[in-house]
């Protein structure tokens, strides 16, 4: 077999073994004090939502429980968490962030 065709074909078999990172949910959960502007203004600041987008999760937030803000790898996802954990606490508002396996 020719180098090249070797190599090819370690590459290809190298491919299919290298499994794609299981996608986690970023999610936000309702509570009753935490000021709706606050939660648009975090989906804004962390998920680059426009307005509309971040009151449509917002409201749906605040109407069934929980909603998600996006689907990330493992890594950026527990990232997402910590600031906006970081952040309504930093701010006084007791916000809850969470993260599931997609
Ligand atoms: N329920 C809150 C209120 O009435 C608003 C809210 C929405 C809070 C979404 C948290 O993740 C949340 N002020």
């Amino acid at each position: 077999m020719a180098e090249g065709n070797r190599e090819e074909t370690l590459l290809r078999e190298e491919k299919s073994i290298v499994k794609p990172p299981n996608p986690f949910k970023v999610l936000l959960l309702n509570d009753d004090y935490t000021p709706m502007e606050f939660v648009v203004g975090v989906l804004q600041k962390f998920f680059n939502m426009n307005q509309d987008q971040a009151t449509r999760v917002m409201l749906k937030v605040h109407t069934e429980g929980q909603g998600v803000c996006g689907t990330f790898s493992k890594d950026v996802a527990a990232t997402k968490v910590e600031q906006v954990l970081r952040f309504a606490k930093q701010n006084g508002h007791p916000l809850q962030c969470t993260m599931e396996e997609a």
